[in-house]
């Protein structure tokens, strides 16, 4: 391993270049305006491929973070050193290009900040660091491990708590670690788009969106409830290349984001009562024939309940007092959208982090599929899909060790293991025990039989991601070992007793797909690892040496592998034929768009119990939902203002605003308030302001802005290495109304929440 040649101290050389292709990705991501470009000075080839002069070895990446895009990466790399990146033109989707922060990537392996090398810290918080071997680092937790088996006779005392910092497929290994050790306690459920799957499911008999390139098609786009010119920059384009072609685009959300100021026409919604304006436009559709009759009784089964209960329940202005959007506009949007063939809403993650948000998003189902614009091209409700994600999941299906024990039973797998954290189905007379990740604090704080004692945090960063930190940082009191695997110190760092370096998406091998687009990638290693860093999977294979070394039998995982040949053990013949390729060895000349029809259910066959879109869905009911797509009410109100804290465009929640590149042009957080609400505050621009609440406060300089209506408060979620800003100190833990069904847990109300503020 020429892990010494790898150091920023040999970067310096190349520095300025890889700096250099940064800043040029900043002019393209339109961050810096005025910039003189061509300092690079690439060439073009006659197909139109560009060269860059130099000897370079290029590689296969793909962004492994948890972003709609998942970019195709093309890195060069000279001396066993990342020169620089750029997208990968083969892929359509990735079209050449990446995000602002992805540009930031060469940065990344090379940062000064990086955790370089095992550590563990006297006393959590202290900053009392002291670099250990990996085999004391190992000794430490193995001992541990086995301590806990001895006390409790199983290993329910140890807890996994890992989301979304690395999808890339073999990083499920984490979850198979867990596995390869006992029965453990598993954090499962996601905080991200839980109340809108099992809305689709309910409504469809999945989550399955079209092919995002196949917006081009549209003649009306709705980007309800989603920040796509920030989130998902990528898919732009084709909104804007159905503008161009005449359709019309309108955006819907409380903030007038960067989406809604290139939109046709903005509504500034009342937070959390969507499902009552799609559930007006609905109704003035039935009044006035404009639905798809033929299509509704041909495929659906419910319409005349659903329709029965617009006439009895809803009316335009009744949506209008609701939902702020005045009467004539929105019999106008419902006109417009009814009768433009074909007309598309794309529902965005952000409308349904509410009480009421899965509601919400079945009523918005319903004015797509009652117009007759599910099944067709341009169409669709748009949320996410899983389709392309169909591998063998071997790293994440290990076997306990012989005689393992837990919760007594068999393992009762709810949902999708991609949520549910991978317990074993196969397990016969134990089982894992199930919490729910979007309480992680509560559910720690309240297990007692036995206690969670140790817990290992991999690809999460809880105080930064997960809700009400003032309970987070009474509930890590109660562990006795936090072991976590990071590239940097952030919070939930500071807060273990051990930390293990990992490897970035230049280091190790792995796949990736996307839950939008339709491509795929391989994720080659392109450089060593640096310093002494680990992938997640070569971690787990160096716990086992060590727990087997201790007690034989005791970890299945394998003690050696290699992780090459483990992402190839992911592949099989349905992803072959799937994305049209004989081996995974053709993704080495670039990513692969699955072979899929663009429309998702084009056949019309849906995979609900009747077979049709369900309007009424009994299994809905089931779930403690109501049958039809009916109005939920939003939470009541706790405090003064609502409080929004959405992504931000220079971060990916907790990952790339610690990097000093990107401290340059996003330095610090601000509270955004409207200048009518300052006004009332006596607050003015550029004051340090207290956010407040009965959970606790965020102090930060206030930025007055129309942008945010006049009684909500907005905050970027956001890391920054130098500054204690974190704005789930208000954000707590109440639940969306849907999740459960298909994730295992419900979703999080992360929108409804609200606060008081005050000048400093
Ligand atoms: N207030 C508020 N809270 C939110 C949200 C919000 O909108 N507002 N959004 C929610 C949503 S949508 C999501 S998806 C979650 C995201 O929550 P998380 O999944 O926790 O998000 P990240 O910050 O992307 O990643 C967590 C950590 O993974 C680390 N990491 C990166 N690569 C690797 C790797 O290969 N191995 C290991 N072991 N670690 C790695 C990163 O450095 C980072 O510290 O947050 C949720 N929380
Ligand atoms: N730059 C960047 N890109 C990202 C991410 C990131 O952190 N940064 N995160 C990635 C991840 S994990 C996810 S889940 C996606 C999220 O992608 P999006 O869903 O687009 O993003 P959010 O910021 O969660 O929320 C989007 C919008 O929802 C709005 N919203 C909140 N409540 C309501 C409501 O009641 N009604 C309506 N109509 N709108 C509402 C917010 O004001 C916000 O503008 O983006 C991915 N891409
Ligand atoms: S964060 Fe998203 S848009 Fe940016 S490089 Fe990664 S996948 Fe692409
Ligand atoms: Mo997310």
């Amino acid at each position: 391993m020429s892990t010494t040649e790898n150091t920023p101290e040999t970067q310096a050389g190349i520095c300025p270049l890889t700096r250099r292709r940064f800043m040029k990705g900043l002019l393209a991501a339109g961050v810096l305006a005025n910039l003189p470009c061509g300092l690079l000075r690439p060439t073009r080839t006659e197909a139109g491929e560009i060269v860059y002069a130099g000897d370079y070895e290029i590689f296969r990446n793909a962004c492994p973070r948890n972003c709609y895009d998942t970019c195709s990466i093309k890195t060069y790399v000279k001396d066993g050193v990342v020169q620089f990146i750029e997208g990968a033109t083969e892929s359509t989707f990735t079209r050449g290009g990446l995000c602002v922060k992805g540009y930031g990537y060469t940065r990344r392996p090379y940062s000064p900040d990086r955790i370089k090398y095992p550590m563990v810290q006297e006393g959590r918080g202290t900053g009392n660091w002291r670099r250990v071997s990996w085999d004391e680092a190992m000794d430490r937790i193995a001992k541990k491990i086995l301590q806990i088996q001895e006390k409790d006779g199983n290993l329910l005392g140890l807890a996994l708590s890992k989301y979304s910092g690395n999808f890339g497929i073999t990083n499920y290994g984490i979850e198979g670690m867990m596995s390869s050790l006992g029965y453990t306690t598993r954090l499962t459920g996601t905080p991200c788009w839980p109340a809108g799957i099992d809305a689709q499911n309910f409504d469809m008999g999945d989550m399955w969106c079209n092919d995002p390139e196949d917006m081009v098609h549209a003649r009306y786009v709705i980007l309800w409830g989603g920040n796509a010119a920030w989130n998902s920059v990528h898919s732009v384009k084709y909104v804007y290349e159905a503008k161009r072609r005449g359709a019309k685009i309108v955006v819907i959300d409380p903030i007038m984001t960067q989406m809604a100021a290139k939109a046709d026409e903005y509504w500034q919604i009342r937070t959390s009562t969507d499902g009552a304006l799609a559930l007006g436009m609905a109704r003035h559709i039935l009044d006035n024939k404009l639905y798809d009759r033929d299509w509704v009784m041909a495929n659906s089964v419910g319409f005349e309940e659903f329709a029965s209960y617009l006439r009895e329940n809803v009316t335009v202005e009744w949506a209008a007092k609701e939902s702020g959007v005045p009467a004539t506009n929105i019999i106008e949007m419902a006109e417009e959208f009814a009768t433009a063939k074909p007309a598309t809403i794309w529902i965005g993650y952000g409308l349904q982090r509410h009480v009421n948000g899965g509601a919400a998003v079945r009523a918005i189902d319903a004015l797509v599929a009652m117009t007759g614009n599910v099944g067709k091209v341009g169409g669709g409700a748009r949320y996410g899909h899983l389709r392309t994600w169909g591998f063998n999941y071997h790293a994440l299906l290990q076997k306990q060790p012989e005689g393992a024990k837990g919760v007594p039973g068999k393992a009762e797998v709810k949902g999708d293991f991609h949520f549910a954290g991978g317990n074993d189905a196969a397990a016969v007379s134990y089982s894992d025990r199930i919490l729910n990740i979007n309480k992680t604090a509560q559910v720690i704080l309240d297990a007692n039989d036995p206690p969670i004692r140790m817990l290992w945090v991999a690809c999460k960063n809880p105080f930064s991601q997960d809700f009400d930190r003032n309970k987070m940082v009474k509930a890590f009191e109660k562990l006795e070992m936090v072991v976590t695997v990071d590239q940097f110190f952030n919070e939930t760092v500071n807060m273990s007793d051990i930390v293990l370096p990992v490897t970035t998406l230049f280091e190790e091998w792995t796949i990736n797909a996307s839950y939008w687009h339709y491509w795929l990638s391989i994720n080659e290693r392109a450089i060593q690892p640096m310093y002494e860093t680990k992938s997640d999977i070569q971690i787990a294979a160096t716990l086992s040496k060590k727990m087997n070394a201790l007690k034989p039998g005791s970890c299945t995982f394998p003690t050696e592998i290699d992780s090459k040949e483990w992402m190839t053990k992911e592949f099989n013949q349905g992803i072959y034929d799937l994305f049209g390729i004989k081996s995974w060895e053709d993704l080495k000349k670039g990513p692969a768009k699955a072979k899929m029809p663009s429309a998702a259910w084009h056949d019309l066959k849906f995979g609900t119990p009747s077979g049709k879109y369900e309007f009424k869905s009994e299994l809905a009911a089931e779930w403690g939902n109501k049958a039809l797509p009916e109005y939920v009410a939003p939470r009541e109100k706790t405090d003064k203002y609502r409080v929004l804290t959405p992504h931000t465009k220079f971060g990916l929640h907790s990952q790339f605003i610690n990097l000093d590149w990107s401290e340059e042009f996003n330095p610090k957080p601000f509270v955004y308030v409207h200048p009518q609400l300052a006004a009332e505050k006596n607050i003015k621009d550029g004051d340090t302001v207290r956010v407040f609440n009965s959970i606790g406060e965020v102090k930060t300089t206030a930025k007055l802005s129309t942008v945010v209506p006049s009684d909500a408060i907005l905050m970027y979620e956001a890391w920054f290495r130098n500054n204690p800003y974190n704005v789930q100190n208000v954000v707590d833990d109440t639940s969306s109304d849907m999740g459960a069904y298909k994730t295992g847990q419900p979703g999080v109300a992360i929108h409804d929440q609200f606060a008081d503020l005050a000048k400093v």
